[in-house]
């Protein structure tokens, strides 16, 4: 799949509220009560990530959750990483 240009970013940006551009990815903290709230967000992301068959770095700090998305075979943001932010944060 072909790396989204600048314009397209731009474009597709609004449509993921909270996540923010860094470099080659976007990227977004989750706040939760206590781990168990982390570790349940991150198995719903899981399995989104598998049906999707396209995986976000997790980062996992006791109760804040940090997610990038970028597509490595790309080698930058793809319509893939917008598609699945959008996924994640659909309920
Ligand atoms: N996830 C992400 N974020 N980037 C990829 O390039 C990627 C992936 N590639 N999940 C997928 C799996 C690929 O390895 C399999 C073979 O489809």
């Amino acid at each position: 799949m072909a790396r989204l240009t600048e314009a397209e970013i731009s474009d597709r940006s609004p449509s993921v509220p909270g996540w923010s551009r860094k470099g080659d990815a976007i990227e977004k903290l989750y706040t939760f009560d206590d781990f168990a709230g982390s570790m349940q967000f991150v198995n719903r992301v899981a399995q989104l990530a598998e049906e999707m068959d396209h995986h976000p770095d997790i980062l996992v700090q006791y109760s804040r959750v940090t997610l990038t998305l970028s597509s490595h075979d790309a080698g930058g943001l793809t319509d893939r990483d917008f598609r699945l932010a959008g996924r994640i944060d659909a309920k």
